[in-house]
């Protein structure tokens, strides 16, 4: 248990590498000097080229000056320990991922074009099936052939079984059949996915409120997670995509992909400073045991 759990943090510190080398060594030189009116400056800089955001930026760079205004024997561990907890304060809790609530648990996988959705998908998937759960996924990406066969390679490779319907077909009908199978079979995880869609185009947007409702017809209180994946590397347009999808289907949390190479990790305090949905996971690779369970101490000590 405890070796697993190391192995997670040392795969999300060299996820992070580029980004900390962007915050924490650049924040350790900045204030390894004397300090002036220029270092909090340089210290907002530093933190928006990270993708904290500009408000996020100016605040932390803001508290920290009058912390060390305070403070005049500050050393640099003082500052890096200061901006620590301030950005432990700002992610409030870690997420509760364990399936709970609902038989079958039922997962929607939402996002824009190529995020990263369907090898989330599969990280879950295989995540779901180490713990022992009975795992179904469901090609609700219907728009392309190519997707249903993406994922039911993913199924194969994982060992896990898959519903799909017919190119072209509609994937709320592909998700109803997961639905009834994984409720008749007794699956304890139903996992969705679906269609890339731009968060602009609106009639692609409806049809996540169809599918949303489809499955609510069979069970009440599903989909008991609805996950948007963002590719970390768009910086902050994540934030809109969030915002957005977020009217047309309640999102209980993010999926934050291609972390790993990123030097935009900062990215993460940002959605939390913005917008009051929780990261669940983050993507750190291609493969499908690079997913990892966001967990917020972790993840600042692998920033600063
Ligand atoms: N480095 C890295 N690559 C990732 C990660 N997650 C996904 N990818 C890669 O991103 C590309 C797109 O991934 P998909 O899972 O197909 O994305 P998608 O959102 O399903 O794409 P569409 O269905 O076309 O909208 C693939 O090459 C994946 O291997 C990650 O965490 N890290
Ligand atoms: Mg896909």
């Amino acid at each position: 248990m405890f070796g697993f759990f190391k192995k997670g943090f040392s795969k999300l510190r060299d996820a992070f590498r580029k980004t900390r080398a962007l915050l924490g060594d650049k924040i350790g030189a900045l204030f390894g000097k004397p300090m002036d009116e220029a270092t909090f400056e340089e210290l907002e800089r530093i933190l928006y080229e990270a993708d904290v955001g500009s408000e996020c930026a100016i605040e932390f760079a803001e508290a920290t000056r009058t912390f060390a205004r305070k403070n005049p024997n500050i050393q640099t561990a003082d500052i890096i320990t200061f901006l620590k907890q301030k950005a432990i304060n700002l992610l409030g809790k870690n997420p509760d991922v364990l399936p709970k609530k609902g038989h079958p648990h039922v997962i929607l996988v939402v996002g824009v074009n190529g995020s990263g959705k369907t090898t989330s998908c599969a990280k879950l998937a295989k995540r779901y099936a180490q713990e022992g759960k009975k795992v179904l996924l469901a090609a609700g990406d219907t728009f392309r052939a190519a997707a249903i066969e993406q994922l039911t390679i993913w199924s194969e490779r994982i060992g896990v079984d898959i519903v799909k319907g017919q190119p072209g077909g509609d994937p709320s009908a592909v998700i109803y059949d997961a639905l009834l199978k994984g409720t008749a079979k007794d699956y304890d995880v139903i996992i969705a996915d679906t269609a890339g869609r731009l968060q602009s185009k609106t009639d692609l947007m409806h049809e996540l409120g169809k599918i949303d409702r489809v499955v609510k017809k069979h069970i009440p209180d599903a989909p008991h997670e609805t996950l948007l994946v963002l590719d970390a590397t768009t910086g902050q347009n994540a934030i809109d995509q969030a915002n957005i999808f977020n009217q047309f289907t309640p999102l209980t949390g993010l999926v934050l992909t291609k972390l790993d190479g990123s030097a935009k990790g900062g990215i993460i305090l940002s959605i939390y400073h913005q917008m009051g949905i929780p990261v669940s996971f983050i993507g750190i690779g291609e493969k499908e045991d690079d997913l990892i369970v966001f967990n917020k101490e972790e993840y600042v000590d692998s920033l600063f």
